[in-house]
């Protein structure tokens, strides 16, 4: 039994695996690890196979799987969860792209307990070196999506990651495309996470094999994910609906005050329309506020990225008016360009709002600081 398994995909990586297996093996060393490496590989029609079996005579804790069905980098790595020797796994390219020194680190972070810990290249500290405008957009898009179910973590998508084994053991894992971590977090059952920052580096040598269907299998992930969340309620990202119930709750809560205060303050203080209403939504507002502090995102001990009380209620007082302005637009502008009827156009706002204010508060108002 091994302290940590380093699964390693590969596809055609003969200029690369040596090196990766070399570098991995002397962190091993350095940092006293009885740790093994299971290359992870697709058939390579180049010479990848023939290298790790040469070096499995050198090295004992070397293991090489070679598959033959099934070719895909997320089906490999899940692959690599069921033949790993030991109750720790590191997932890390082949390609030198991640740091291998950070492996160590990463082991580290799971014994002191965490369930998950993320290579991230968006947190501070964190970067990418020599990737295209493209490349950097595509990649944009598909955190932008990832975070959307799991927005405290800042690179759900990251190749490099350690988990235990028991975040996948009982998971109904359904691997496909490009990003298992997210696969993961989603279906994967863990509370603690850790992100360490690090320096992405394309490849030197060989090539990408990231092609458009890879983008149309991420969106149906996401979608399968958001899915499996509402069956499997274990799951992290059910912790996140969670979350959108409850704000939904308070919204309606938030209705109600402004709805009485508007008719008390008219009808019975006397005030103008516009006072009342001003007066109305404010208090709405606050009680908003505080049960989403107090109730909707109270949180578990860790600190809150806007420490003080003051501060998150700024915040969502400022989004708030975000979510007010998208509401008035879209019911003006469909009444107007799309003859809509007012009332579809407003509830088509107030949604459209209501989705603004919860993820706009949930990344900025209500997230924990990330050290
Ligand atoms: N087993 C297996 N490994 C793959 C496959 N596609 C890519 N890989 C490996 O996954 C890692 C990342 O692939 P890469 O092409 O560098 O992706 P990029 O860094 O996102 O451009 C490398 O170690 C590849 O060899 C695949 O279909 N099967
Ligand atoms: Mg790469």
């Amino acid at each position: 039994m091994y302290d940590l398994t380093v699964i390693i995909p590969t596809f055609k990586e003969e200029a690369n695996i040596r090196t990766i297996i070399t570098e991995v093996d002397a962190v091993f060393r350095k940092n006293a690890l009885n740790g093994e490496i299971l290359v992870v590989d697709d058939n390579s029609p180049d010479n990848t196979i023939a290298i790790v079996n040469e070096l499995k005579g050198t090295k004992t804790n070397v293991n090489l799987l070679v598959r033959t069905s099934d070719h895909g980098l997320s089906q490999s790595v899940a692959d690599g969860f069921l033949h790993a020797s030991s109750e720790i796994f590191v997932v890390i390219d082949a390609d030198m792209s991640h740091p291998p020194a950070l492996i160590a680190k990463m082991y580290d972070e799971i014994r002191a307990g965490n369930d998950v810990v993320i290579g991230s290249r968006y947190m501070e500290g964190g970067g990418i070196k020599k990737w295209p405008l493209k490349r950097r957009i595509i990649s944009l898009g598909a955190t932008f999506l990832g975070r959307l179910l799991f927005p405290e973590i800042t690179d759900p998508v990251s190749g490099f990651f350690a988990i235990r084994k028991n975040v996948v053991a009982q998971a109904q894992l359904k691997p496909r495309g490009y990003k298992i971590l997210l696969e993961v977090l989603g279906k994967g059952v863990w509370e603690h996470d850790k992100e360490i920052p690090f320096e992405f580096s394309d490849r030197e040598i060989g090539t990408s094999k990231l092609k458009i269907k890879t983008i149309i299998e991420y969106a149906q992930q996401v979608a399968d994910i958001t899915l499996y969340s509402f069956v499997h309620h274990q799951s992290a990202a059910w912790r996140e609906w969670k979350k959108v119930f409850k704000f939904g709750i308070v919204g309606i809560s938030g209705i109600v005050i402004n709805q009485g205060v508007l008719v008390a303050l008219k009808e019975y203080a006397g005030f103008s329309i516009p006072v009342a209403s001003i007066c109305a939504i404010q208090l709405a507002i606050l009680n908003n506020f505080l049960w989403n502090d107090t109730w909707t995102f109270k949180s578990k001990g860790q600190p809150q990225r806007l420490s003080s009380r003051w501060q998150r209620l700024v915040a969502f007082e400022a989004v708030s008016l975000g979510g007010a302005v998208i509401n008035f637009a879209i019911l003006n502008a469909f009444v107007m360009f799309l003859a809509m009827d007012y009332q579809i156009a407003n509830i088509i706002g107030i949604l459209l709002g209501f989705i603004w204010n919860f993820f706009v508060n949930r990344r900025f108002t209500w997230v924990t600081k990330r050290t």
